[in-house]
């Protein structure tokens, strides 16, 4: 992995984990489908999906988080779009949320922008 793509990894992880961090207060459960804005289901960083694949209940809200994508860069937005259709985040630059198909099962998708990024969606029950 070229250095610049560890940088990148390693700023996001501390990124999502302030995040995560902050959404939830000490001791509380947190519950996926009243995620509290703050809560990052998906990383897009360094043109990559994060994790891979993604886990979603049927249904549930999946929120992403893409930091390629800023103002003072030119990397267009990405996408989060379902090969067979059932889900299409739209291209965006920072937080877009989307919900998970209700039929459990796998679902490969792809960024309609940058066709050579590729992840899967594995929903569950
Ligand atoms: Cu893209």
């Amino acid at each position: 992995m070229p250095k610049r793509s560890l940088f990148l990894l390693a700023a996001t992880t501390v990124l999502v984990a302030s995040l995560i961090g902050t959404s939830t207060p000490a001791g509380a459960a947190p519950t996926r489908d009243d995620a509290p804005i703050g809560t990052v289901d998906v990383v897009i960083a360094a043109f990559t999906y994060l994790p891979d694949p993604v886990v979603e209940r049927a249904g549930r809200r999946v929120t992403a988080i893409n930091v390629d994508s800023t103002v003072v860069n030119a990397i267009p937005g990405h996408s989060i779009t379902a090969n067979n259709g059932a889900f299409d985040s739209g291209v965006f630059r920072g937080v877009r949320s989307f919900r998970a198909p209700r039929r459990p099962g796998l679902y490969p998708f792809h960024c309609i922008v940058h066709p050579f990024m590729r992840g899967l969606l594995v929903v569950t029950r």
